[in-house]
């Protein structure tokens, strides 16, 4: 992680098992700019093959979770840049990460802010969130998955509205859509999120992990396919210790202690 980064998103441990990442940019509403984006794409490949990391959370603060790409970054991009430079990799470190992420959304989640919660697993928001792609106002549009993820998070028509005519739908409006899991007061966001990582954290980590695969995997492929795909993971985890340990734990009355493997 380069120094800059470092700054640009603080890490912190809030529970066992349980990483926090936090954008760290206040003044900028936590756009995302590319110490930002690189700041979270390190910090997650840091945690890919740490075994003390089951579970993520990703946040920002009380005013922000992120306001989008960093507008004043802007002006000097090019149709090559974009396509070539370490955003993407960035972006996909996040979307492609194997382990659980909760995101934990106060105030603004706009444009790629937006995004980096649809790429999370479950969004947690607080009442005063507000979540829309307004990237039509700058002659671009959604970059990292908006046309893709809110269409499969809202419906069409939602979808349609937010991201054509630029208006944001707040933490209620998100939950009936779907868009997030729970609303809590904007004190509560954080704390809920840590809890509900760290619970899935206590889980079987191997299983966990499968699951979260075999979900997204539902996005690509005919409901065939999938069934396939997760009868084959679910073959798998009955070769494992966790597996046994699991069901060894439930009839013999005691918690289960998972090894990851
Ligand atoms: N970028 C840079 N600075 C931002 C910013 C942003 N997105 N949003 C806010 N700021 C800065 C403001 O410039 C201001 O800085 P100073 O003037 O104090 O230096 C400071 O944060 C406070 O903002 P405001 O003064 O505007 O605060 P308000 O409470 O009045 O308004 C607001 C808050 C969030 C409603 C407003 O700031 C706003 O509308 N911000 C812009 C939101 C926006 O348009 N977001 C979408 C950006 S485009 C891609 C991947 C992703 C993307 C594209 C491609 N590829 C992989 C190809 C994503 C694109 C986007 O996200």
């Amino acid at each position: 992680m380069t120094e800059q980064s470092e700054t640009a998103v603080l890490v912190s441990r809030p529970a066992d098992f349980v990483l926090q990442v936090r954008i760290n940019r206040p003044k900028a509403m936590n756009a995302l700019n590319g110490a930002v984006l690189g700041g979270i794409a390190a910090a997650l490949g840091d945690a890919v093959d740490d075994d003390s990391v089951r579970c993520v959370v990703l946040t920002g603060d009380e005013r922000a979770f992120a306001a989008g790409a960093d507008i004043k970054e802007m002006p000097t991009r090019t149709p090559a840049t974009v396509l070539t430079d370490r955003r993407g990799a960035d972006w996909h470190a996040v979307a492609g990460f194997p382990k659980p992420i909760v995101a934990a959304v106060n105030g603004y989640a706009l444009g790629g802010g937006c995004e980096l919660a649809m790429s999370c697993d479950i969004v947690v928001a607080g009442e005063n969130a507000m979540f829309g792609q307004p990237e039509v106002n700058l002659g671009i549009i959604a970059g990292a998955g908006g046309t893709q993820r809110l269409v499969k998070a809202v419906g069409k028509s939602l979808a349609m509205k937010m991201l054509l005519a630029s208006e944001f739908i707040d933490a209620r409006t998100a939950l009936a859509a779907g868009l997030v899991s729970d609303v809590v007061a904007p004190e509560l966001t954080l704390e809920r999120a840590v809890a509900l990582a760290g619970t899935i954290a206590s889980k079987a980590p191997l299983a966990v992990r499968l699951t979260k695969q075999a979900v997204l995997r539902s996005f690509d492929v005919s409901m065939a396919a999938g069934l396939d795909y997760e009868r084959n993971c679910s073959a798998a985890l009955f070769g494992t210790e966790d597996r046994l340990e699991g069901v060894t734990a439930f009839i013999e009355k005691r918690q289960a202690d998972f090894k990851n493997r």
